[in-house]
């Protein structure tokens, strides 16, 4: 194994808990000493010890003269844990590679500067997969609102239903089964009143080996949801209702007694700025918006959103009043458009799987 190869499994380790450690970054290390893994560890819960400790714990005393290949800087502050810079002074590491710069302020380049002055070698790769990984975390850092991710899934023409309304299925199976992947990987899921009403949805994650289910979050003005909705029936996750000041408290009740949390706005109509300050202040890093295209356009109009993933089925359907992904007005011209940065394209079985990047994010 070369060195990038060291890094490529740390980066494997942090890709294996992203979606559980919020609101702290997926991390993972490897510690390397004459050539062998003699320890690996990953970041598995906030709170939790950090991946340079856990790998650390692993090499015990091999740890001595050995490199440590970690993806995101060793932190040098005590939060809910100790400083990870000490503890790999103290176990006797010689060299650090790290895949990029913590964001967190209370870390940024001390943890690296920490190192050096200790006199260990510090190599920085600032590593396109290593600032992947941690854009999610950047983002909740810089602004204290979750990256929002639509997701959303068209024919090849781009409709997302026939003008019938029928839906099932756009996409095939792997398609689907990525879209639970991606599921899991969230904090939260959100959609709309429409889509409740309309499809009924569970909104779990159904992954073939189990996996973790994000908070369920619906968007309903007037609180709508019927109390007897398999989102309310099934108790796999918590759901969070969201509506506006006037939205009728009997409601409101019903809906609490029947588990969920109703989180009430300040305005009569829903404002997507202010759900994502709700959303982070209950520290909810990642969204997965999953929602009809009145939702998905009041995220577009808003601007309030960093990454759009799109499946596109190898089918055509036609149809003027076939809908698409994005309702609302649009806007008026092209200067107006969205720009969007095509960061992956893949193939999920026989779909298309198109991960873009919002510039500017
Ligand atoms: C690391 N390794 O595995 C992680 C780091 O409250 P604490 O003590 O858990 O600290 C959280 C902060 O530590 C978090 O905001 C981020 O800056 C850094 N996360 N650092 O050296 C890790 N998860
Ligand atoms: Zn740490």
């Amino acid at each position: 194994m070369t060195t990038d190869r060291f890094m490529e499994m740390a980066l494997d380790l942090a890709e294996g808990v992203a979606g559980q450690t919020s609101p702290n970054p997926p991390v993972g290390a490897v510690v390397v000493n004459g050539g062998r893994i003699v320890g690996t560890g990953a970041h598995l819960r906030a709170g939790g010890p950090h991946a340079e400790v856990h790998a650390l714990a692993e090499a015990g005393e091999f740890a001595r003269d050995a490199d440590l290949y970690v993806t995101l800087e060793p932190c040098s502050h005590t939060g809910k844990t100790p400083p990870c810079t000490e503890a790999v002074i103290r176990a006797g590491i010689r060299r650090v590679f790290v895949g990029t710069r913590d964001p967190n302020p209370a870390v940024c380049s001390a943890g690296i500067d920490r190192l050096r002055q200790a006199g260990l070698e510090v190599e920085l790769f600032d590593h396109p997969r290593a600032e992947r990984i941690i854009r999610p975390f950047a983002h909740f850092i810089r602004t204290s609102t979750p990256y929002v991710t639509i997701k959303t899934a068209v024919t090849a023409d781009g409709k997302t239903a026939a003008h019938t309304g029928h839906s099932r299925w756009i996409t095939g199976p792997a398609a689907r089964e990525d879209v639970h992947h991606l599921r899991s990987r969230h904090d939260a899921i959100l959609t709309g009143i429409g889509t409740i009403l309309q499809d009924n949805p569970l909104l779990t994650s159904r992954l073939p080996r189990g996996g973790k289910h994000p908070i369920r979050v619906i968007l309903d003005t007037r609180l709508r949801t019927p109390v007897q909705s398999n989102i309310l029936t099934n108790k796999e996750a918590p759901v969070w209702i969201i509506c506006g000041s006037e939205a009728p408290s009997d409601r409101e009740h019903a809906l609490t007694q029947a588990g969920a949390t109703v989180l009430r706005q300040a305005t009569p109509d829903l404002r997507i700025a202010d759900l994502l300050l709700q959303l982070g202040e209950r520290q909810i890093q990642t969204l997965l918006v999953e929602a009809g295209g009145e939702v998905n356009a009041s995220f577009l109009e808003s601007g309030h959103f960093n990454q759009f993933i799109l499946y596109i089925a190898p089918k055509l359907i036609g149809g003027i009043d076939a809908p698409t992904a994005f309702g609302g007005n649009g806007f008026p011209a092209m200067e107006q458009a969205i720009g969007l940065t095509f960061d992956q394209v893949e193939f999920a079985g026989k779909d298309l799987k198109i991960t873009a990047i919002k510039e500017g994010t």
